[in-house]
């Protein structure tokens, strides 16, 4: 497996462009068999930061799913870092994100938090200001970013920075991910022995 290995989960309303931004960081690489099997799928994106460093991404999006209270825990268990989405011409989207924040904090409460305002090519339509978004995101631990997943503006930057973040962390997370798999087997190391369960329960 590779040395650095980020699982990364992206939560936020529907519309905001999840799925958009992580095609357009990702290139279409996807593993559709996760996606028939538990309804949620993940795509991989091999980085290289500027010093040099090979990380691999194993980005997570779902559609409506997460609703569920058993699908979320497989969605969120084990994730070094989660992107927080809202749209800047949607107020209602950036006010949900305490919602899904609180949530996360139950499930996750040490993965490393990014919050992104995405749509700011929509420059007329604009609500949410970059400094209400960059206050926000301070008063709850996060980093921020803003980004166009259509036109692609800052959205490698954005990701640039939760990456940045979570590798002083990383060694510990995958200890503690190395020790429960020798418990049990898996049908793949991307996922937590725990996962599987989950997984045959929703194969089912
Ligand atoms: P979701 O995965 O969070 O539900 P989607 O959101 O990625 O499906 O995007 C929802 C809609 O917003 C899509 O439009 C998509 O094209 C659009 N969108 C996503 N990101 C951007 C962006 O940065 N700028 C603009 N202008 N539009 C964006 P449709 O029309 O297909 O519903
Ligand atoms: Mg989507």
């Amino acid at each position: 497996m590779n040395a650095y290995f980020f699982k990364i989960p992206m939560v936020g309303d529907g519309g905001v462009g999840k799925t958009s931004l992580v095609t357009q960081y990702v290139n279409k690489k996807f593993v559709q068999d996760y996606k028939m099997t538990i309804g949620v799928d993940f795509q991989l994106k091999d980085e290289v930061l500027p010093n040099g460093q090979k990380v691999k991404l194993q980005i997570w999006d779902t559609g409506g799913q997460a609703r569920f209270t058993s699908i979320r825990t497989v969605y969120y268990r084990g994730s070094h870092g989660i992107v927080f989405m809202y749209d800047v011409t949607n107020r209602a989207s950036f006010q949900n994100l305490g919602r899904w924040l609180d949530e996360i904090n139950k499930h996750n409460p040490n993965a490393k938090k990014l919050i992104i305002g995405n749509k700011i090519d929509l420059v007329a339509r604009r609500l949410v200001s970059t400094t209400e978004g960059e206050n926000y995101a301070l008063s709850k631990g996060c980093l921020f970013g803003e980004t166009s997943a259509k036109t692609g503006e800052g959205v490698r930057e954005a990701m640039l920075k939760l990456i940045q973040a979570i590798l002083p962390y990383y060694d510990t997370s995958e200890r503690v991910m190395k020790k429960r798999q020798t418990n049990k087997r898996t049908v793949d190391p991307f996922l937590h022995s725990d996962d599987e369960e989950l997984l045959f329960e929703y194969s089912g």
